[in-house]
């Protein structure tokens, strides 16, 4: 077979594998990365597109322009299930052209010297004395297997989670998940018959009957395009997700003109808080495939940048100590916490909790403002559901007369500060992992008790 030797493989280049490379390029690394599809397909997958700008800013991305760019967004609109209250969120993001953007920049990274294959999978990791030191790569251009040596493979193979889930399970990046921590998510993206009056917006449904466990959502791609689709929770044994697309979709879109349409197709979403630990010998796992995604909304391009970005600068830092071990990559677990994973724990207890509630609860729950729109923002913004909100909630609810799981508020938001808490205090080094892990899994035991 034939051999080839990197410093870094990167398996995947979706938003997570491509940024990192963008962020590792030029930097005097060797660098291959690697995808199954086709260049024209690559970022093409089931998406709402929506990304928030704060994250293009926060990472010094380029923001998509031209071609990339299908809408700015002002805010979201979030509606309760009898659509009795509108709730408006304002922020900025943009509804993007994904294949154009993620091709953008997985090109400048090209340009800048990564090494590009297209149309190869990688198909078995190559371990020595416990460490990943690469993976046997087929390439379907030229029909031949090729044995990659490297110092450090960066897995960012989406939800498949292909590569790492071939790892033996004493490896901890391994971890499988449990279908609850997902939510199954289909898409239609089409033109409309009529013009979108407030494109700026986009606009979220919350509806335990026509999308258990998740929502719809309408995402205007310009006055005459939109995507549209619903997700929903997964291990329920709810019926197929198309059966509740063409179920409801016309409660939703039916401007939508569905004989022109651009492109349709689902795929999991993990709505958890992110792997133990996102790295081990040789290797860091990014994005989907590392649960990065955010547990209540669901989106997860922006998280998957942030872990693409960390995962570029302890690669950087490993390359100057020599060094490629668990230890000297944990700073990739510092570096994703501090910025998105500790809020991932908490709004994964949040999303547990909501998925319990009745429509009842919430178009109670928005009507009275048990949780104003502010707070659930500032919820999704930080993962802190402040408990003078949680009081001021129990007041209100107080009011209610029938028991709810609303009831309950207070113990999340005291929850979620607790798990919050746990990953602030997340662990130092390797060894701690095994105990600080057994404690996080104990607080969501208990949490489930006590919401159920
Ligand atoms: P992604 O799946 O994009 O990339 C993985 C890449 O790895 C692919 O290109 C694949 O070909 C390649 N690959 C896999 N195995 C391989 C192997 N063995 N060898 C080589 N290549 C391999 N997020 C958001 O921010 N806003 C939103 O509006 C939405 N909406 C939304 C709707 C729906 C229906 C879904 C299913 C999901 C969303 N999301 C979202 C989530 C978002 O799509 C997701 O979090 C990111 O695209 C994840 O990016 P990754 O790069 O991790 O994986
Ligand atoms: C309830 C479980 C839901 C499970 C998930 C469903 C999966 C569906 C499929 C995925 C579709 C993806 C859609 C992505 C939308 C993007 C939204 C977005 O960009 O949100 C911004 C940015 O968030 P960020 O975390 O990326 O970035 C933070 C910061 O900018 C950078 O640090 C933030 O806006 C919001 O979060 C608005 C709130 C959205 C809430 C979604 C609905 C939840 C249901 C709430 C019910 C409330 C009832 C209360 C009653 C008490």
């Amino acid at each position: 077979m034939k051999q080839v030797t990197y410093d870094v493989l990167i398996i995947g280049g979706g938003f997570a594998g491509s940024t990192a490379a963008w962020h590792l390029a030029n930097k005097g690394l060797k660098i291959l990365l690697i995808d199954s599809k086709p260049w024209s397909r690559i970022g093409d997958k089931p998406c709402g597109d929506a990304v928030s700008k704060e994250h293009f800013d926060n990472l010094g991305m380029p923001y998509p322009e031209g071609e990339q760019l299908e809408q700015r967004i002002e805010g979201i609109k979030l509606y309760s299930p009898d659509m009795s209250t509108e709730w408006t969120v304002k922020g900025e993001g943009f509804e993007i052209n994904a294949p154009a953007y993620t091709q953008r920049i997985l090109g400048e990274a090209r340009d800048r010297g990564v090494e590009v294959m297209d149309m190869t999978t990688a198909m078995k990791p190559i371990l020595e004395d416990g460490f990943v030191r690469g993976a046997v790569i087929f390439d379907r251009r030229k029909e031949e297997q090729i044995e990659v040596r490297s110092r450090m493979v960066i897995e960012a193979t989406g939800y498949s989670r292909s590569f790492r889930s071939k790892l033996p399970q004493e490896i901890p990046v391994s971890e499988d998940m449990d279908e609850k921590d997902t939510d199954i998510a289909y898409r239609e993206v089409a033109y409309t018959r009529d013009e979108i009056a407030d494109p700026g917006y986009l606009k979220i449904f919350i509806n335990q009957t026509t999308s258990p466990g998740g929502y719809w959502w309408y995402f205007p791609k310009g006055r005459d395009k939109v995507n549209i689709g619903l997700g929903i929770q997964g291990g329920m044994g709810y019926p197929s997700i198309y059966t509740y697309y063409e179920k409801f979709w016309k409660d939703y879109g039916a401007d939508i003109d569905r004989n022109r349409m651009i492109v349709k197709g689902g795929a999991l979403v993990p709505t958890r808080r992110p792997l133990d630990t996102l790295v081990w010998n040789g290797i860091i796992v990014i994005g989907d495939s590392g649960y990065t995604a955010n547990p209540v909304h669901g989106g997860g391009k922006g998280s998957a940048m942030i872990s693409g970005f960390c995962a570029a600068r302890s690669t950087l830092n490993a390359f100057e100590k020599g060094d490629f071990s668990s230890i000297s990559l944990w700073e990739t677990n510092i570096c994703y916490n501090e910025r998105y994973g500790a809020k991932q724990a908490s709004l994964e207890l949040f999303r547990r909790f909501l998925q319990k509630l009745s429509d009842d609860d919430i178009n109670y729950g928005m009507r009275k403002k048990v949780i104003r729109e502010e707070d659930l923002l500032e919820a999704s913004t930080t993962g802190d559901l402040q408990l003078s909100v949680a009081d001021k909630a129990m007041r209100v609810i107080a009011g209610l007369g029938k028991p709810s799981l609303l009831y309950k508020l207070k113990n999340v938001a005291q929850y979620m500060k607790d798990v919050k808490g746990m990953y602030r205090n997340y662990p130092s080094s390797p060894d701690q992992l095994q105990r600080w892990r057994a404690d996080v899994k104990q607080l969501i035991l208990e949490f489930d008790k006590v919401i159920s």
